[in-house]
């Protein structure tokens, strides 16, 4: 046994290690190395995917998680496994997985013979009598070049190469740039080094670390206060599909309803009942489109969720269902924290079905939040989740359609959060705070969302959460917390987004403007035009300083706040399709450009730009008084959407965009859907569907999708997928459809509008006729029924 001593919080601990692999066994695609005080059990989950587990004297825990990785099962074509003099293969048709008998240390290499991920030290152990159990740990070595990525949101730069972080989901009102933890606890990250990428997902819920080369710049590490050494070893090699996979893995949402994709409209609070009616008013009389408005705490009575304040909102069922008249939805928020007080219903069943969490001795864990002293819901209990499901019944009978779950890293005033002697039911795994903590808030959005569902049906659900662990995705959209108006802040929310994105959580966006300090109406501008390419759209602040609605800063950037705001609602079939890909294929929605083009190594080191989708490409303006920016823009034909400007990609390019533009490229040959500029979603019907059809002298596949924009239906199939192919040559260029499902949009037509033509059309023939179109400047727009085949046209 080799082991070292290592001084420790002023405790001498003793690392150890596995000494020698004495036996090993198989049982189907399982695989266990067994040392003198270890065991390593190997899974191959898939050709691509290799899963770890790691423990010591005793032996493997139930296998449980509340990701659902553990389920998981992909496809293993084949599967070869060698023993060798002083080690083992285990060969799949992607990855050969080296395991020494010494030390027990684990290498993946790919077929060409790359080594994609090498043990440093390997599994060690530290014995933590004072957390009554074990601190698992691994360190691997840091390959020429390698970048990492992911781990959920974040607040430093996108590659996470020589920072430390730490998974304890916390309430951080008023973050900055390399605040650390934050509220979500994502471990999953990805690797990129000689242009192969993989990623590592380390499913532990107990407050985990991460290091990536920070203490030793060679040398990359992650460990867990407790429970096991257990990832799993994704391989791309495409950093994109590594990020389908583990989406796929922990799981993708449902189909959001269409309008939760349109504008939000949030504060704290907009109360009484005329503030938010004369809210929603406005927002109709300017024109500024909305589908949401949003009730903070002071919607309830002394804060006691599921209630309604008696002065504020005397008669909400009526105020929702005037405000829905005017296609506004009411999304209402609700905290963990339950007031103690014995003549609230809520407290009172909660208390009799002894459903809220225990201290280690037997009280009741008791906490002040906004309500005053408040106790728990154990949200890790299944029959708790039940209850609290069904506790949003009458909320949704009064018309409400989403719901907001706050504080639930958990925060608690002054003591930040549940002591760790907490007890928790983790679905029949019982267990302290250390174990459930970071599990919290992705349980209750869960529960939440389970009870948003039911009342709801057949419409779908919608709901938002501040904290989340892996597969949160499956239950809630997310925001980035309590940020600030400032241009750092900007370019924070960017770079979270993106991360949240390529971490499995799509649906994701900013406070827009900041929560915290009022910005300055250019400041608000510029964020909004970066919220209309992030899946979550909506404003939000604090409102205990200036007002944060699209008008609040004068008619010049009320104009441009329309236009924004419109913008997201012209491109709403184009994100509709991007989000379906993500809840489809685990596709992130968010791309960042080493995503995109990770063979150019220029966009390794970029962080600003990110596609959405496949064909856009997008870039904030975070610089005060700038009248553009420059920026990197991958390889291939672009077209500036403003101008339409073909510009040639891999290289640095200067984009015009004063506050009235912010820079967006789309992909030559690309077809973007636009709807009209409309109010809300379900405004009025549409007559025809704007297609944007870009020029390429190559050919270039896009995507629509299109349902009912709510219900289920496209689960049973009512859903279509459109494919476009576009291509061009000398002195012609087509357009065919192809299509896949039965669902059929009430419109009958298209609108094609061509840009970038390199010629002007002499005929235009749709499915073998001639049709009109006209010319103006340079657009060429035809009119075409919606099933066409094939669009012909020729100089
Ligand atoms: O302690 O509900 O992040 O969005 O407006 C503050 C009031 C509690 C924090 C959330 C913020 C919300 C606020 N909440």
């Amino acid at each position: 046994m080799e082991n070292y001593m290592n001084i420790n919080h002023n405790q001498v601990t003793v690392q150890q290690f596995p000494d020698y692999v004495q036996k090993w066994d198989r049982e189907d695609n399982d695989f266990y190395f067994y040392c003198t005080k270890a065991v390593l059990k190997v899974s191959v989950v898939s050709d691509k995917v290799l899963r770890f587990r790691f423990a010591t004297e005793d032996g493997f825990p139930n296998d449980f998680s509340y990701s659902g990785a553990y389920t998981y099962k992909g496809k293993v074509k084949s599967l070869d496994f060698v023993e060798e003099e002083d080690h083992f293969i285990i060969i799949t048709s992607f990855l050969e997985c080296i395991i020494t008998k010494k030390g027990l240390t684990t290498k993946i290499l790919d077929k060409e013979g790359r080594v994609l991920q090498e043990d440093e030290k390997g599994y060690h152990w530290e014995e933590h009598k004072k957390y009554g159990g074990n601190i698992v740990m691994t360190s691997k070595k840091v390959q020429s070049g390698e970048h990492f990525f992911g781990l959920g949101d974040k607040a430093s730069d996108f590659d996470l190469r020589g920072s430390r972080f730490e998974l304890w989901g916390k309430d951080t009102y008023g973050y900055m740039k390399h605040s650390d933890p934050l509220y979500k606890n994502i471990p999953f990250f990805l690797s990129l080094h000689h242009k192969v990428g993989s990623g590592v997902f380390f499913d532990n819920s107990f407050r985990s670390f991460f290091d990536f080369g920070h203490e030793r710049k060679n040398v990359y590490s992650y460990w867990a206060q407790g429970g096991e050494m257990n990832y799993y070893f994704i391989y791309g090699p495409s950093l994109l599909e590594v990020v389908e996979t583990y989406t796929l893995m922990t799981g993708t949402p449902e189909m959001p309803p269409l309008w939760s994709l349109g504008y939000h409209q949030c504060k704290w609070s907009y109360y009484p009942e005329k503030q938010v009616r004369d809210i929603c008013r406005q927002f109709r009389e300017k024109e500024i489109p909305c589908d949401a408005i949003y009730l903070d705490i002071d919607y309830m009575e002394g804060f006691r969720c599921f209630t309604w304040s008696k002065e504020y909102f005397p008669d909400p069922k009526g105020m929702v269902s005037d405000l829905s008249k005017s296609g506004f939805k009411t999304v209402v928020i609700i905290d963990p924290g339950i007031k103690v007080d014995k003549d609230y219903w809520v407290y009172k069943e909660g208390l009799e079905k002894d459903y809220f969490c225990k201290r280690m001795d037997g009280p009741l864990m008791k906490g002040s939040v906004w309500p005053g002293e408040c106790n728990f819901p154990d949200f890790t209990n299944p029959e708790v989740r039940q209850w609290w499901a069904d506790l949003f019944k009458g909320l949704m009978e009064t018309g409400v359609k989403g719901v907001w779950n706050d504080m639930n890293e958990p925060a608690v005033f002054e003591i930040e959060t549940f002591p760790y002697d907490v007890r928790h039911d983790y679905d029949g795994n019982p267990c302290s705070h250390r174990k459930a903590h970071n599990v919290y808030g992705m349980q209750m959005a869960r529960a939440t969302y389970e009870g948003v569902k039911k009342y709801m049906n057949p419409d779908r659900p919608f709901v938002i959460t501040r904290s989340g662990y892996a597969g949160v995705q499956r239950y809630s959209s997310v925001w980035t917390g309590d940020n600030v108006a400032t241009w750092e802040h900007l370019w924070l929310a960017n770079v979270q987004c993106q991360r949240l994105s390529v971490s499995g959580i799509s649906f994701c966006g900013s406070d827009i403007g900041g929560f915290i300090e009022t910005p300055s109406g250019e400041m608000y501008i510029r964020w909004l035009q970066l919220g209309v390419f992030h899946p979550f759209f909506r404003t939000h602040s604090s409102g205990d300083h200036g007002d944060q609605e699209p008008w609040s800063y004068g008619p010049e950037y009320e104009k441009l706040a329309k236009k924004f705001i419109g913008l997201r609602y012209q491109l709403l079939p184009y994100v509709y399709t991007t989000f379906w890909q993500y809840h489809k294929y685990g596709t992130p929605m968010l791309r960042p450009i080493v995503f995109t083009d990770q063979q150019d190594t220029e966009t390794h080191f970029r962080q600003d730009e990110f596609a959405l989708g496949d064909n856009l490409l997008a870039c904030p303006v975070y610089q005060e008084k700038a009248d553009g920016r420059w920026l990197y823009l991958p390889a291939g034909k672009w077209f500036y959407y403003w101008t339409d400007e073909l510009v040639n990609g891999g290289t640095e390019v200067w984009a015009e965009a004063p506050i009235d533009k912010v820079p967006i490229y789309i992909k030559a040959g690309a077809v973007i859907p636009h709807y009209p500029v409309m109010q809300y979603v379900g405004e009025f019907e549409l007559e025809a569907l704007t297609l944007h059809v870009y020029y390429t002298n190559k050919s270039h596949k896009s995507t629509l999708y299109e349902d009912d924009g709510d219900g289920y239906g496209y689960e049973k199939g009512e859903c279509v997928i459109k494919s476009f192919k576009t291509s061009g040559a000398e002195g012609s260029f087509s357009v065919l459809q192809g299509t896949n499902g039965t669902f059929e949009p009430r419109y009958q037509h298209y609108e094609v509008v061509f840009h970038g033509l390199p010629f002007e059309p002499s005929a235009i023939e749709c499915d073998g006729e001639g049709v009109e179109f006209d010319v103006e400047e340079s657009l060429v727009t035809v009119k075409i029924n919606k099933n066409f085949q094939k669009l012909i046209l020729t100089a």
